[in-house]
């Protein structure tokens, strides 16, 4: 390369590919005077310059090794960072608890900086390891999982990410409160947020059966703080015949025993956090001819734990791990059930009903990782644009380049408020301070949410990838990592077809009142909006979607069901445009 005389002679120096070489002080004088010089003008080529045409010539393995670098992007503490964040907060929060708040979020962010960052790379380099026998051919079915991943787990109840939602410190605010915490830990959590939206979830589901005895314990544990008493929860849904059609793909049966506990026998094909404390799960129960009900109705929903005091699995045996795209830091198994025992915690077929408080949280906080990998990616490319020099300037100089991370942070940003607006509303309800229209909103916009957030997900992940060239492509720069783990939020808890399908669910099951709701309360978001000039194209195009949105409806006319259904996926790509306008 340092032979070339061309770069040398040329007019319009290609300066750029010097930026791959050259530290960046060095580089940016050359790409500078590269656009401004020709030949004429070489002689003013300053000492500094010297020195690199001197480095050039020297061998390459006597050049200081930095001079190959280029800029990696860093970030600091992802609280003050976010302009956004930080904006929402101050508008919507009661000036007492946004003080409170402040404190433990700056300190937060700076633990996730120093500590708790490191850590979550160290579980993508060290995946759990699945041990089937031991030496001396016992068989253990041990699942071992890294110190980073177990230290994790104690941060998580050290800083209540679940603990925050139901202790309700701040009434309705609190499960705002939670979901910015988690909102940040996300992208630094190792895959940790897995088993935390489990976790959560299925604290919500013991909370709606307003926490019976059985389930007390179970609970606390869920819920607390101290590290040493923290539990974390599967969700075991997904069997050999399929992940979507829950309904007719569940073989697992229940067999009820004298003292009025079961044993289930099964095999569950995706049981993500396997290492996980507990889990909720779902079997048919069979009758004293040992029949069962096929179909939704005959779905209960039980509790088990998945090892006993002395560490000894419930009649569990694990197959092998998952061998995943993504989220390798966390541990999915299949698991055969050979007689594990369990409580059933719902009435008999109605399984699919109670675990649905589970699965509309577990969406929930997938909406919460689509939003903080959209963040990671944009904070990392601003950071890089901000640092990297080509064709003769800083990216962050390049229109283009900022069109294109403009575009994405408009993603990011209507992700965002469009998540705040939901947690808003779940913390209503959890407070009884949610009106009945609250509550129907609320039903339509997770699933919206969720199918919306996943696909946006991916597609800010792979332009932002694109947006550091070839760097971000390699593995060790951390973006393909996060990458793999964003391209799994359209496909686990529901995929967009099947989120699609439970929108017009809850149009169905509300005879039409969540689109009402809907409608109302955009127009009334839009009356206010018009009170601002700066502010009437955006009116505008909103009024215009929610016209062609309307005469839709009018126009699937009695063939509605078949046309709804088809049309079921843009239709709600469509409610989440309008309501993230
Ligand atoms: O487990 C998995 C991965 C774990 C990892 C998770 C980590 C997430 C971390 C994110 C952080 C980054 S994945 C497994 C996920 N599996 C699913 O999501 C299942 C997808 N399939 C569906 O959602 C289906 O559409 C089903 C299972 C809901 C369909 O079942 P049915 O039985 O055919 O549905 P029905 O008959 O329509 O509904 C039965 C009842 C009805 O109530 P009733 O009987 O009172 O009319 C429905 O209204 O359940 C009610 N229901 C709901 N209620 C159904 N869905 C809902 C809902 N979303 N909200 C409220």
């Amino acid at each position: 390369f340092c032979r070339l005389p061309w770069w040398r002679s040329s007019a319009t120096c290609k300066s750029w590919q010097l930026g791959h070489f050259l530290p960046r002080d060095r580089c940016q004088m050359l790409n500078i005077k590269a656009i401004n010089t020709t030949v004429g003008q070489e002689q003013q080529i300053g000492m500094q310059e010297k020195q690199v045409l001197e480095d050039l010539e020297m061998p390459l393995a006597r050049r200081e090794t930095e001079t190959l670098f280029q800029e990696q992007p860093e970030t600091g503490n992802q609280y003050l960072e976010d302009t956004l964040l930080r904006s929402y907060l101050k508008t919507h929060l009661p000036p007492k608890v946004l003080e409170e708040v402040h404190q433990d979020l700056e300190r937060f962010g700076n633990r996730l900086l120093t500590k708790i960052q490191p850590l979550g790379w160290e579980c993508e380099l060290n995946p759990p390891v699945f041990r089937q026998y031991d030496a001396w051919g016992w068989r253990v079915d041990h699942i071992h999982t890294c110190s980073a991943w177990k230290r994790m787990k104690e941060i998580s109840a050290e800083e209540g990410l679940i603990a925050e939602a139901y202790e309700r410190r701040f009434s309705n605010w609190s499960r705002l409160y939670q979901a910015v915490k988690l909102y940040l830990f996300s992208s630094s959590s190792g895959g940790f947020n897995c088993p935390l939206a489990m976790t959560d979830g299925a604290a919500k589901v013991i909370e709606s059966l307003g926490i019976p005895g059985s389930l007390k314990n179970a609970f606390d544990r869920l819920t607390s703080r101290d590290p040493e008493k923290f539990w974390t929860s599967g969700q075991w849904m997904t069997e050999r015949r399929g992940g979507s059609d829950v309904a007719n793909g569940t073989e697992t049966v229940a067999r009820k025993q004298p003292d009025g506990t079961y044993r289930l026998y099964g095999f569950k094909w995706f049981t993500s956090a396997a290492d996980s404390d507990m889990t909720l799960t779902l079997a048919r129960i069979a009758d004293a001819e040992g029949q069962c009900t096929q179909g939704s109705r005959g779905l209960s929903l039980f509790f088990l734990r998945v090892r006993d005091e002395e560490g000894k699995l419930n009649n569990i045996q694990v197959q092998r791990l998952k061998d995943k795209l993504g989220t390798r830091q966390m541990a999915t198994a299949e698991l055969w059930l050979h007689g594990a025992r369990a409580e059933l915690i719902s009435a008999e077929g109605r399984g699919v009903a109670s675990i649905s408080n589970m699965l509309n949280i577990t969406r929930i906080h997938n909406v919460i990782g689509a939003v903080a990998s959209m963040r990671r990616m944009i904070s990392l490319s601003r950071e890089y644009a901000r640092r990297r020099v080509a064709f003769g300037k800083l990216l962050k100089d390049h229109p283009l380049h900022m069109q294109t991370m403009a575009r994405m942070e408009v993603q990011a940003r209507g992700a965002f408020l469009l998540l705040m607006e939901i947690v808003r509303l779940l913390g209503l309800a959890e407070t009884k301070l949610a009106s009945e229209q609250d509550q129907l909103l609320l039903r339509l916009l997770i699933p919206v949410a969720k199918l919306y957030t996943g696909k946006q997900a991916s597609a800010v992940a792979v332009e932002a990838m694109e947006s550091f060239g070839g760097q971000g492509y390699m593995e060790d720069t951390g973006l393909p990592v996060i990458l793999r783990d964003t391209l799994v939020l359209s496909i686990w808890e529901g995929t967009t077809n099947i989120l699609s399908l439970d929108v017009l669910r809850s149009l169905a099951k509300s005879h039409g009142q969540v689109m009402a709701v809907f409608l109302s309360t955009v127009q009334k978001k839009l009356e206010l909006a018009s009170g601002s000039e700066e502010l009437a194209p955006a009116v505008q195009r909103t009024r215009e979607a929610i016209g062609s949105l309307t005469q839709f409806l009018e126009a699937a006319g009695p063939e509605q069901a078949v046309t709804m259904e088809l049309a079921a996926r843009d239709f709600s790509y469509s409610l989440a445009r309008i309501y993230t306008g």
